[in-house]
């Protein structure tokens, strides 16, 4: 018999002979060289802000290569970090481990990452919402009267972000973000936060999926200004179901509701430690994310 998949989830990565650059809360990232980081997506999956003990199947490959789709589509409007993301490539070191990276790992050029990341709403959602709700602005800036809670936006913003020392993000002011990074840069930063967003959402709503919101982060390399991280997948984004939108009310997430709605149900009082869960609620997770890497790329997946 075959191992069961949900045995073959991958929690945590462990290269001796590598050095940890920076851990995320489902993501790994490795020193490789001086100019190149090795990103690794883990089937770690994080809800209200906690990992959960249970590894979502295929999660890491879903995201790593919905991150590849978007480089390609996007790349041009702007330069990206990947180097590359075909193992049989990568540096000795790091090809001993290829069973484990193929498909859900890039090597990535080493960027000045710039300190702020870069929002794109065109929803009205999450903390948009609630400071809505509060002042009729988003991030400072002013919107209409009488809008409804995930109501599209008459025009997409951007909305930056630094990020706390908690984890937990802190929206600002352009006039802001202006003060942390060179105006000229800031408004080319927003100009290309708002074309790059503009771009995949139109494509993703074709294909049925609302992107109500996404963070990008970028940094400068020897390209000039670089598309960095990963891009417009769900752990970065608010992905909707198209055919069930309904404003007035917070929308279903296409890819946690089964994991929302089980942590829910089983009242956790979003405490760590965060619980396990169920293979069936793992398992039709694991179905949203492939059905949302079909829908979007129309590819399968190559696990
Ligand atoms: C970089 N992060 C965020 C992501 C984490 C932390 N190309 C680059 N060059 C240098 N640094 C970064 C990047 C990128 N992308 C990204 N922090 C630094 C991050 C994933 C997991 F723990």
């Amino acid at each position: 018999m075959s191992p069961d998949i949900l045995d073959r989830v991958l929690l945590e990565t462990d290269y001796k002979d590598l050095e940890l650059f920076a851990s995320g809360k489902v993501r790994d990232v490795y020193t490789l060289d001086s100019d190149h980081l090795l990103f690794v997506a883990t089937d770690r999956i994080s809800a209200f802000d906690y990992v959960l003990a249970t590894g979502i199947p295929h999660k890491g490959h879903v995201l790593t290569q919905m991150s590849l789709f978007w480089f390609d589509f996007l790349k041009d409007i702007v330069p990206n970090h990947l180097a590359t993301a075909d193992v049989n490539r990568y540096p000795d070191a790091v090809r001993k481990h290829a069973d484990e990276l193929r498909g859900r790992s890039m090597m990535v050029m080493r960027a000045e990452m710039f300190p702020v990341e870069c929002v794109a709403r065109g929803y009205l959602s999450g903390s948009g919402w609630k400071e809505y709700k509060a002042s009729g602005t988003v991030c400072g800036i002013k919107l209409p009267t009488g809008l409804k809670e995930s109501d599209q936006l008459p025009e997409p913003i951007f909305t930056p972000a630094t990020k706390a020392t908690t984890g937990h993000d802190i929206n600002i002011s352009f006039e802001e973000m202006c003060k942390l990074i060179d105006p000229k840069l800031s408004h080319q930063l927003r100009d290309l936060t708002l074309r790059i967003y503009k771009k995949a959402a139109d494509y993703a709503r074709q294909r049925g999926i609302l992107i109500a919101d996404t963070k990008f982060e970028f940094g400068m390399t020897a390209q000039g200004i670089t598309l960095a991280d990963e891009v417009l997948t769900p752990d970065s984004s608010r992905f909707w179901p198209a055919d069930t939108y309904s404003p007035g009310k917070a929308q279903n997430s296409y890819d946690k509701q089964y994991v929302r709605d089980y942590l829910e149900e089983i009242r956790w009082n979003k405490q760590p430690p965060a619980p396990a869960l169920p293979q069936e609620v793992a398992r039709r997770t694991s179905e949203k994310y492939l059905e949302a890497y079909r829908q979007l790329t129309g590819r399968e997946l190559e696990i």
